[in-house]
């Protein structure tokens, strides 16, 4: 199989919910030497939009989506481990908290991004998902943290990255740290409305994005 109708078998068993295959072609592609990240923001993340899409308009229900979500994430993981161990890390540029915010439990993009933090070089400290606003303060006060990362992927959570920076100001700390923040409905607009410092359309573009604020700091 050329590495053409590799992407379509992965796109079909993301859809018809067969992780064992998913993953397999996953180490197929990275046998075929295809740039990992190229397989999640070319095949894996549209597909998972698409699939959005058909819960949107009840074309699929819930278990659907969960299933797709599971093979997402096992393909994901395979990749992601791949450009862990096959990248030479950068010499410490810094410590970032991560998690997705308050009231959202997606946590693909977020692992990815953390991922890639990682591989650029920061210490990564992930909350995980459902965060309340204040923990991502608290830890980064901790851990002294330089940037925060905050993940939203919904309407109604972006809500939760604006309270964080909001709860930052209150408590004159807002200096103290880099914000970034992403998520599919998230834009540049929505970071400049909340005064959020960065933000990123995608996971590879977030390490370079933090390394860049971090040395503008
Ligand atoms: C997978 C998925 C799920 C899975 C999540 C599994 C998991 N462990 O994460 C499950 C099935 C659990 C789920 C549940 C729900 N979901 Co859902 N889900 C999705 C779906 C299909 C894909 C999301 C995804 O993983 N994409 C792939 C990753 C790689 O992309 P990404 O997350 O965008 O991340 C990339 C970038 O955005 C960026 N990025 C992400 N975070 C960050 C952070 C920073 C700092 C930076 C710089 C960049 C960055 O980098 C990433 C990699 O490139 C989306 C559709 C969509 N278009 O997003 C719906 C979607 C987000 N879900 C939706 C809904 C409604 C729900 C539910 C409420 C359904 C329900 N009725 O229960 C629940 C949510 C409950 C809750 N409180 O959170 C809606 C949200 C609508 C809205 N209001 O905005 C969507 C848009 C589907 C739709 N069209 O209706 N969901």
């Amino acid at each position: 199989m050329n590495v053409e109708d590799l992407y379509e078998e992965l796109k079909r068993s993301v859809e018809e919910y067969e992780p064992n295959k998913a993953v397999q072609i996953a180490k197929d592609l990275l046998n075929a030497q295809v740039d990992p990240l190229k397989v999640i923001n070319e095949v894996l993340s549209p597909t998972m939009e698409q699939i959005g899409e058909k819960f949107d308009k009840m074309e699929i229900f819930l278990p659907e989506l969960m299933g797709a979500a599971e093979v997402m994430q096992a393909t994901t993981s395979i990749l992601t481990e791949h450009i862990k161990e096959s990248t030479e890390r950068p010499k410490a540029k810094g410590k970032v908290v991560i998690g997705t915010v308050h009231g959202d439990i997606h946590e693909i993009g977020k692992n990815i991004v953390k991922i890639m933090l990682e591989v650029s070089g920061f210490e990564v400290f992930d909350l995980g998902k459902d965060v309340p606003s204040m923990q991502f303060i608290e830890k980064a006060s901790d851990v002294g943290a330089d940037i925060i990362a905050l993940s939203a992927l919904m309407t109604t959570t972006m809500m939760s990255q604006k309270e964080v920076i909001e709860l930052l100001e209150a408590l004159g700390k807002r200096d103290d740290y880099v914000v970034i923040i992403g998520g599919a409905p998230t834009s540049e607009t929505w970071q400049k409305e909340i005064g959020a410092d960065g933000w990123a359309e995608t996971a590879g573009g977030a390490g370079k994005l933090a390394a860049k604020l971090l040395e503008a700091k």
